[in-house]
């Protein structure tokens, strides 16, 4: 090996495997961000259900380096996403802000996503080409498909990123979605956040097989299984999809496995089905701090700047709380107007 070969592989190991990715400090510094800004929401979501003021919250609290490593793989300003209810993270990359969630949380007027007609975590904006949802679990998948073949027929180079837990591949849209793309090589990537979990029924009684990913294989695309708590295997992973995609390659499957930290939703006692000691492991492994330790170990950031982080985060989601309770509520006569956003 030459001597330049070794300076640049030590490099390449004092800087971190963001860097081998192409992924700039700048990129690494601004996904944590991200992450705890998506978290801190999320929390804040919970306290105001709880207190009495939400009616409904559910979370995407663990999910989060899943959410960013994948949008962070595509283009903001041509790709289209499908959201599912646990995007949090995923949204805030692709432009909705703090404000725009807590409105929707608290059902007001000024809500994008819905003008305050959908539950929380419905995700929508025109603009943004967040396509819009519906609570039936899996719709989103031969809607995305659609899009793709829209994007295809067009000629815009676009991809359409849908996301969905791993219970939304038992449906039989996943199935018809993933076939009709698969057929007509579409420009999409079928995204799952494997968390093992439909609300109380566990993987082994959704599937017949061992991953989410195996199932590409009767439809003849890639079927990838990544660690969802690692956002740069992730990045790594939809980048490929991604350039896949463009390249008029087609769809792949790609299995985030990750776990959310709390319960299904504010409606959900998860604890008359999974074991404390499994959250607990969990808990362990969970993306956050994980991130913030690859942040401190190559020199990212240190403590203080964390500490500045927080605080700033915390100053982002107070504003969004009070904006938000501050709103007017929507207007009875505009009860039957579309529920999509500009
Ligand atoms: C067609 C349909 N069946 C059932 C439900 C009720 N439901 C809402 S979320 C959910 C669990 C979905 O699990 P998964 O796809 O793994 O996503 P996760 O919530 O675990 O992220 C169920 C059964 C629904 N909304 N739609
Ligand atoms: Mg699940």
């Amino acid at each position: 090996m030459a001597t330049g070969d070794r300076v640049d592989l030590l490099e390449r190991y004092q800087h971190g495997r963001h860097r081998e990715l192409g992924l700039t400090d700048e990129d690494v510094r601004r996904m944590y961000e991200v992450m705890l800004l998506a978290r801190r929401l999320d929390e804040r979501m919970w306290i105001l259900n709880r207190t009495g003021q939400a009616p409904f919250a559910i979370s995407g609290q663990g999910h989060e380096a899943a959410q960013v490593g994948a949008a962070w793989a595509l283009d903001r300003e041509r790709d289209w996403i499908y959201p599912y209810y646990r995007d949090v993270a995923l949204v805030l990359v692709w432009g909705l802000t703090p404000r725009d969630l807590m409105l929707q949380l608290l059902g007001k007027a000024a809500d994008p996503s819905s003008g305050g007609r959908q539950m929380p975590n419905h995700f929508s904006s025109r603009r943004l080409r967040i396509a819009p949802q519906s609570s039936v679990v899996g719709t989103q998948i031969p809607q995305a498909a659609g899009t793709a073949l829209a994007s295809k027929l067009e000629g815009t180079g676009a991809v359409t990123l849908v996301t969905f837990g791993e219970g939304a591949t038992a449906q039989g849209d996943f199935h018809e979605g993933v076939n009709f793309a698969a057929i007509h090589r579409l420009p999409v990537i079928f995204f799952c956040e494997n968390n093992g979990y439909a609300i109380s029924v566990p993987a082994e009684k959704e599937l017949s097989v061992p991953d989410v990913a195996d199932r590409a294989l009767g439809y003849g695309i890639p079927g990838v299984t990544v660690d969802g708590n690692d956002p740069f295997e992730v990045y790594r992973v939809v980048r490929e999809a991604v350039e896949r995609a463009r390249a008029g390659e087609g769809p792949s499957l790609i299995e985030a496995k990750t776990y959310r930290l709390l319960a299904h939703s504010s409606d959900d006692d998860d604890s008359t089905y999974r074991p404390r000691e499994e959250v607990e492991a969990w808990r362990q492994r969970d993306p956050l701090p994980r991130l913030a330790a690859y942040l401190k170990e190559h020199g990212l950031a240190d403590d203080a700047d964390l500490q500045a982080l927080e605080e700033q985060v915390r100053q982002q989601v107070d504003d969004a709380t009070e904006h938000a309770q501050a709103a007017p509520y929507p207007r009875a006569e505009h009860l039957l107007d579309h529920v999509t956003g500009p």
